[in-house]
């Protein structure tokens, strides 16, 4: 798995990308995107690839999508940016795998965007968030304007969305944009544990749960809990369902197989 643009690594069940752009502050263009999309589909389909870990390593997640590129481009350019854009950003949403980004540095515009896509967030103390494209007469295009307003409700995001000031680590835990603020030097290590958390539980399960969750938030909450009890019976007739149970029975660890 060589790229130009992004490292991409498997290691004890986990799948990481990380964005490697470092001179333009891994700003994220369309080459970043075709190997950021064919990565994902890699990990999709690798049955080992049990968690996957989405970040820019411990100085800087991405400082928007790039603007060169974008203030530069063809019509057809900027035609199959949006589309890679948005392809990529479902691909990560619609994963059967947990996603968690790990934020260094700074997300900004596209880069704020894609954690949005992720499951989980976490981020290294003195990091800041936010999406700055009004700045530059535009609005978030990937999501943004809708996933972060889901996030956080909308007071907070139009807050960040009309002021495009960032804010840091701090406060995006207190409104709910990360759930932990770790020092930058804990970063991977503290995402690293929590994949390897993840990864040892029911990978069944954890896809099943990961499609309810994402099912309601679209649905009125009758429908979302409807679909938790079709899914739920469905569930409970799994190997890995029988065997965590049996397992708190007999008073021992589970093993399970992911059936
Ligand atoms: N694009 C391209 N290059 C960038 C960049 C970016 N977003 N951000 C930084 N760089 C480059 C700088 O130009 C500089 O390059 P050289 O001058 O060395 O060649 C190098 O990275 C280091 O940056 P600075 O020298 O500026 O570093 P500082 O520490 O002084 O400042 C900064 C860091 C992050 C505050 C500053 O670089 C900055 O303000 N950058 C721009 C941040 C920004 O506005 N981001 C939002 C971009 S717009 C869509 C989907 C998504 C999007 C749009 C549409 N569709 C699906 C429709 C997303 C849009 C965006 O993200």
């Amino acid at each position: 798995m060589n790229y130009e643009t992004i490292l991409c690594e498997i290691e004890d069940g986990i799948g990481t990308i990380t964005l490697n752009r470092p001179k333009v502050l891994n700003a994220i263009n369309d080459e970043l995107l075709k190997e950021m999309s064919e990565a994902l589909d890699i990990f999709a389909e690798n049955q080992n690839v049990k968690v996957v870990i989405l970040t820019g390593g411990d100085k800087v997640f991405a400082a928007g999508a790039d603007i060169v590129f974008m203030s530069e481009a063809s019509s057809l350019e900027a035609e199959s940016f949006v589309r890679l854009c948005h392809e990529t950003i479902d691909k990560i949403t619609n994963l059967d795998k947990p996603v968690i980004a790990a934020i260094a540095g700074l997300a900004l515009g596209g880069g704020c965007e894609l954690t949005l896509s992720c499951d989980i967030r976490i981020a290294a103390e003195g990091t800041n968030i936010g999406l700055p494209e009004i700045n530059l007469g535009l609005y978030p295009g990937g999501g943004g304007t809708q996933r972060l307003t889901r996030l956080v409700g909308t007071g907070w995001a139009k807050q960040l969305l009309m002021t495009g000031k960032p804010i840091d680590a701090k406060s995006a835990l207190n409104i709910g944009l990360v759930t932990k603020v770790v020092p930058a030097q804990e970063l991977m290590k503290e995402a690293k544990g929590l994949a390897l958390e993840l990864a040892r539980k029911s990978t069944i399960a954890m896809r099943l749960m990961k499609s309810c969750i994402d099912y309601g938030e679209n649905v009125d909450l009758p429908s979302g809990c409807l679909f938790e009890q079709k899914v739920w019976a469905l569930l409970l007739s799994t190997d890995d369902a029988h065997e965590g149970m049996k397992a708190f029975l007999e008073k021992r660890k589970p093993d399970f197989r992911g059936r």
